[in-house]
């Protein structure tokens, strides 16, 4: 049985403090699950340099999957993407403006040799990167393949057959 570093395995950032009641969700997941994590405040635009030591330094710090989610012109994603080989989960946070859509194509439309993997739009988007983050660490630790598995299970088995009027 292989199992991963004792750091956190899961970066989760974000371009602002107002991305977290979205990002949570993926948080939520991750503590679900049993994956380390760490969560940082960091802005392709606000805080460039930030962004681009947290690239830098992704690899040496044993990261295994970067978590970013941003709103608007969200170029989080797509630069970090550009500053580290440790794949990057993009989520599209829910806008006022654009609902979304915004954040969505900046994220999406990645040239190619820097791919991002898009998840949705918001909350579902978010628990589905922790998800996903999961099934990317669980190729190489069979404790959190189980766990991730019994998860999956659990879902199915609580969507019932027939839909009722309550
Ligand atoms: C983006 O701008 C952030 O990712 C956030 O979604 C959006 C708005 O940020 P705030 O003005 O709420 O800080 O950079």
């Amino acid at each position: 049985m292989t199992t991963l570093p004792a750091g956190p395995s899961v970066g989760i950032i974000m371009g602002s403090q107002s991305d977290w009641a979205t990002m949570r969700e993926a948080a939520v997941l991750l503590d679900e699950l049993g994956i380390a994590y760490e969560t940082r405040i960091v802005s392709a635009h606000r805080t460039p340099d930030r962004l681009w030591t947290y690239g830098k330094t992704a690899v040496e710090r044993r990261l295994q999957v970067i978590i970013a989610g941003a709103g608007g012109a969200a170029h989080l994603p797509g630069m970090m993407a550009s500053k580290t080989r440790v794949p990057v989960i993009g989520v599209p946070v829910l806008t006022k403006a654009l609902s979304g859509v915004d954040s969505l194509y900046s994220i999406l439309q990645m040239p190619k040799g820097f791919p991002v993997a898009t998840m949705a739009i918001g909350a579902p988007g978010a628990a589905n990167a922790g998800l996903m983050a999961a099934g990317i660490l669980a190729l190489q630790d069979t404790a959190l393949a189980a766990r991730l598995d019994a998860w999956r299970d659990a879902l199915s088995a609580s969507i019932p057959e027939e839909p009722s009027d309550d």
